[in-house]
């Protein structure tokens, strides 16, 4: 799929998840490097980034995607053909996606090992990574059972409901404001993420604070699976993760709203949990206490503060080459 498509499909979600959404800008690039009619670098070059512009813009929360589209056209700028560049962001794109996918396998490992034979887990919205540590556990033999949360206003709570089903694991379906009526039958919380900011806060689906509020409340674990391209270099520099805030039609139809004048409806598609509430995020490369996010930045991100590239504008802030070296990358 091409960029203009895939970044519809993104905006519109009906390509959704943190993760996936960085995987589908990673191809959609390819698609657009490798069937470009380009014949010189400048003009090859304008072309990947504005497509890659127009890819970040879809979805302003999830920080995997400004990164995935940086980690594919780092070096862009360093080709001295056109077959160079467009070489070099195929293979990038083909790297990350492979990566991507590897570290969700290496996180489900992690994560499942936090999960205890007769837990009862509670997850909230639908995280692939999240997720894939329930069913690692249920699948390595441990008997569990799952709370999962409707979350409104698009409800992707049919979408964990229906993975943990085909699953076979046995699934309790909650409204969103039942989270602290069940908590204190819960053993651990396990969330995605959408971004992890330099002091170990998880942005993640509206609703996540309460949840993990009401987690720490009640003294039970609060496990963040995050891949290390969902951490937030340029929140070292002060930068504040943008808020998605979606249409009101998502959450009242048009037709009614104008029947309320001075009602006005809020529809922040994430919220942000700050690290007190979290005790694990567990990534491809280990679990980490929240305060370590730095580290997982510094180490594994290759983010330096001498450079920045802007290709995209909204850059995850690798220096050149260290976010060329995929390993390094990830
Ligand atoms: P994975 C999703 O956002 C949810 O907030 C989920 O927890 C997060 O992305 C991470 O998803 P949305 O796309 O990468 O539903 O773990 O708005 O699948």
């Amino acid at each position: 799929m091409f960029p203009t498509e895939t970044a519809e499909k993104i905006k519109g979600m009906e390509i959704r998840g943190a993760g996936r959404i960085a995987r589908a800008a990673a191809e959609a690039l390819k698609h657009q490097a490798r069937d470009s009619p380009a014949q010189l670098t400048a003009a090859f070059t304008a072309e990947m980034e504005r497509a890659a512009s127009l890819l970040v813009a879809t979805r302003p929360t999830a920080v995997s995607l400004p990164n995935a589209v940086h980690m594919v056209m780092a070096g862009i700028h360093r080709a001295k053909t056109v077959e160079e560049a467009r070489e070099g962001i195929v293979q990038r794109a083909d790297a990350f996606i492979q990566s991507s996918q590897h570290a969700v396998e290496k996180i489900a490992e992690f994560g499942a090992r936090h999960i205890r034979d007769g837990d009862t887990i509670l997850t909230h919205c639908n995280s692939e990574v999240a997720l894939a540590c329930i069913i690692e556990a249920h699948r390595s033999g441990k008997e569990i059972e799952v709370f999962a949360t409707e979350v409104r206003p698009i409800n992707q709570g049919l979408i964990t409901i229906r993975t943990l089903n085909d699953a076979g694991i046995r699934t309790n379906f909650i409204v969103d404001s039942a989270v602290r009526s069940f908590i204190n039958d819960v053993d651990i919380v396990i969330v995605g993420a959408d971004a992890v900011t330099v002091n170990g806060a998880v942005v993640n689906k509206i609703g996540t604070s309460q949840v993990a509020h009401s987690a720490h409340e009640a003294r039970v674990n609060v496990l963040v699976a995050a891949e290390t391209y969902k951490f937030a270099p340029r929140t070292i520099l002060g930068e504040l993760i943008p808020i998605e805030e979606r249409a009101s039609g998502e959450v009242l139809s048009d037709e009614v709203l104008r029947t309320m004048p001075h009602v006005t409806v809020r529809n922040p598609a994430f919220d942000v949990t700050p690290a007190e509430f979290i005790d694990l995020i567990v990534t491809e490369h280990g679990a980490i206490p929240p305060q370590m996010a730095y580290v997982i930045i510094r180490e594994y991100l290759g983010w330096d503060i001498t450079e920045f590239d802007d290709v995209t504008g909204r850059t995850a802030g690798f220096n050149g080459e260290d976010a060329v070296n995929i390993d390094k990358f990830f």
